[in-house]
């Protein structure tokens, strides 16, 4: 099955036969849906791949939280403040249960860190974009976090123990954070026409962004096949846009706002909307840094752990001094 696979995509990955017996029994596990738990024998890019993807999931949750922490001051009732300080607070949560998991393969959470503020380490393409009004915090929870769940729900039954498991918890808080999200743009799109316009503006400008989390093109992504393989992908890139898309769009409908799309145009024969053409150059400009708030993204993290440093090395200087005083007792 897995031999058949890899061969019919062309891309040079070994086959069960060509790979040594340890090899060959890890990716049987795998084959089989058996988990792979993190002291278990794994080959080295497994590993480096799984450090990647989750430690760059959980900065894209910690960064995440900026564009929507931005309006908790301005949220417009006291319901809604404590709604979206819930669901920022849930985001932080996310970010530690992952950072966690990739612990578990053998990183510390300072080097992820460092990692990140360097520039070496990604986060979503998505946090990379200003949050305007209020209607883009409805904007958000309905489309970006839509499409976090899109991506998610499959990778609780990815290959790694740690990783599927914390994707479990994490699904089910989206969830609401979608849900809070529609609500938002159903009140605002049934509201006044000014409210109304603001709900179809936050649309216009989180549409396309949103269809780009899910990752360059198939034939353009990098990390495909291999991951899919090792089933720490469950689907590809396209795949989960085309569903995503497939879903939305008739929520759309239903709250009376236009999806930006001129081609966007249901298609009976596939039983899926067919959509206009991405503009992958403003997404590779991100990745490069030149979105409209990486600089400002990144600043705030980097001010964060600067800020912090007082409280880590307090926080490190207690735990030596309790240390030093069990080894004295001994
Ligand atoms: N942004 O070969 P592929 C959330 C990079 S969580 C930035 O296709 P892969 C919750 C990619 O890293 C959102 N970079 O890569 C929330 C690679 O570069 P590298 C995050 C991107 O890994 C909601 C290169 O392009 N979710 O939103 C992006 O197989 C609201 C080639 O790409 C996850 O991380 C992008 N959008 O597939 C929080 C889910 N796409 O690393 C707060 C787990 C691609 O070699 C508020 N991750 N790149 O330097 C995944 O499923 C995968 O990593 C993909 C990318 C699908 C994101």
């Amino acid at each position: 099955m897995y031999a058949q696979e890899v061969k019919s995509t062309g891309k040079g990955l070994k086959t069960l036969e060509e790979m040594d017996p340890e090899e060959r029994a890890f990716q049987e596990k795998i084959d089989a849906n058996i988990k792979i738990e993190p002291k278990e024998w794994m080959p080295e890019g497994y590993r480096k791949t799984l450090i990647r993807q989750i430690s760059q999931h959980a900065h894209s949750e910690i960064v995440g939280q900026l564009p929507e922490g931005n309006w908790i001051t301005r949220a417009p009732t006291l319901d809604r403040k404590a709604i979206l300080l819930a669901k920022v607070q849930d985001e932080a949560g996310h970010g530690l249960y992952l950072y966690c998991a990739a612990e578990t393969l053998g990183i510390s959470r300072d080097q992820m860190t460092e990692q990140l503020l360097s520039g070496k380490a990604k986060y979503s393409s998505i946090f990379n974009y200003p949050t305007l009004t209020w209607a883009d915090i409805g904007a958000i929870g309905w489309l970006v976090d839509g499409a976090a769940i899109m991506n998610q729900v499959p990778i609780q039954r990815c290959s790694f123990g740690p990783y599927s498991r914390a994707m479990i918890r994490v699904c089910k808080e989206e969830s609401f954070h979608q849900r809070q999200g529609y609500d938002i743009m159903m009140v605002l799109a049934k509201g006044t026409p000014e409210q109304k316009e603001m709900a179809q503006d936050a649309l216009n400008r989180w549409w396309w962004p949103s269809l780009m989390m899910f990752g360059p093109p198939d034939a353009e992504s990098v990390h495909s096949v291999q991951s899919m393989a090792w089933k720490i992908k469950m689907n590809t890139n396209d795949e989960l846009r085309q569903k995503f898309v497939d879903q939305t769009v008739p929520q759309a409908e239903y709250l009376g706002l236009k999806v930006p799309d001129d081609d966007l145009k249901w298609n009976e024969e596939k039983d899926g909307y067919d959509f206009g053409e991405i503009d992958w150059g403003e997404f590779y400009e991100i990745l490069k840094g030149n979105g409209p708030c990486n600089k400002e993204r990144l600043g705030a993290r980097q001010k964060a752990w600067s800020d912090g440093e007082w409280f880590r090395e307090g926080l490190m200087a207690y735990s030596k001094k309790r240390k030093a005083r069990k080894v004295a007792a001994e």
